[in-house]
């Protein structure tokens, strides 16, 4: 085998994580397996109205928090066999190897839907439009949290959700139907990794070509946008400092997709060490976001993602 064989080819994990925030898989995986779990998804609710609360059952006793799956309510649980098309993919197996050695963790897995304007009440649209992050999980019938729910949300960084971890994992996003411009796709700020960690909600500003974003310590990168739509099966993975969002879902049907996170496996971060020797920034922050009151609540209305 000649000797340039052996060398990472351009399109290695780690080189896109360490040049772009993220890396797109490229070939799908399985759409006819995506096909039947998203099936076996949609017959066990419609993603419609009936999803939700009532105005005043809502108002009655406000939960902001917990409304997420959860150990015991995860739509994921008693699918196992049907994710054997995306955990044994050997391309993504090969990527997260990669990036994140032998042994790789799974950190969480879960459905994911961006719920169309259609379905929204008018009575949770009007309290929400421009909300940062429109999580609707406190809206939702308990039942049915066994499934996340966005309306949109802005620009952030999956370290969000992880004060005082050190940004060492992955977010791995596949789409179990076609998604274009109009199905509420994912949106990722090129370089925007390079960064590391920074405080949600975001510095950005529209800048030509992308966003110029800042990170409160002199830093500054002019990040292009890259919009992920794709196939069924379509795969994408980004840094936990990439920031990415997604506007509400103009279409009138839901986007479903599966969440994944992966974290290193005991020999340590393999490529990801690598990516993060490249980072201008802290790779851990105690304080992830002030957008939140004590109670959970959204507590700034403002939205970037939305004016862009
Ligand atoms: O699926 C979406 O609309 C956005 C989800 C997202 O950014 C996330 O799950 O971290
Ligand atoms: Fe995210």
């Amino acid at each position: 085998m000649p000797a340039a064989a052996r060398l990472p080819t351009p399109h290695s994990a780690t080189d896109d994580f360490v040049e772009r925030g993220y890396h797109l898989f490229d070939a799908p995986v399985d759409a006819a397996a995506a096909g039947r779990l998203l099936a076996k998804i949609r017959a066990t609710r419609a993603f419609d109205g009936g999803l939700f609360l009532s105005e005043a059952a809502f108002d009655a006793d406000p939960q902001y928090t917990g409304v997420n799956p959860r150990p015991g309510r995860n739509l994921l649980e008693g699918l196992e066999d049907d994710l054997a098309f995306v955990e044994r993919d050997l391309a993504i197996v090969a990527g997260l190897t990669e990036l994140l050695g032998d042994g790789y963790e799974t950190l969480n897995k879960k459905v994911v839907c961006g719920v169309p304007a259609s379905a929204v009440p008018g009575w949770l649209k009007a309290r929400i439009t421009d909300n940062p992050v429109n999580n609707l999980g406190a809206y939702v019938r308990p039942e049915y949290r066994d499934v996340t729910y966005f309306y949109g949300i802005d620009f952030h960084q999956d370290l969000i959700d992880f004060k005082d971890r050190d940004a060492d994992f992955v977010t791995l996003y596949v789409y179990l139907h076609p998604v274009g411009a109009h199905d509420a796709p994912l949106y990722l700020l090129e370089e925007s990794h390079r960064l590391g960690g920074t405080r949600f909600p975001h510095d950005l500003a529209r800048a030509s070509g992308g966003w110029r974003y800042r990170d409160g310590r002199g830093g500054e990168v002019t990040a292009r946008q890259v919009m992920l739509t794709g196939g069924a099966g379509f795969t994408a993975m980004w840094h936990a400092c990439t920031l990415h969002g997604t506007q509400p879902d103009a279409a009138d049907h839901e986007r479903i997709s599966l969440r994944y996170l992966f974290g290193p496996g005991e020999g340590g971060a393999a490529g990801m060490a690598r990516v993060n020797e490249t980072i201008r920034g802290p790779l851990r922050l105690a304080d992830t976001r002030e957008d939140l009151a004590a109670d959970g609540s959204a507590r700034i209305k403002q939205n970037s993602v939305n004016e862009g």
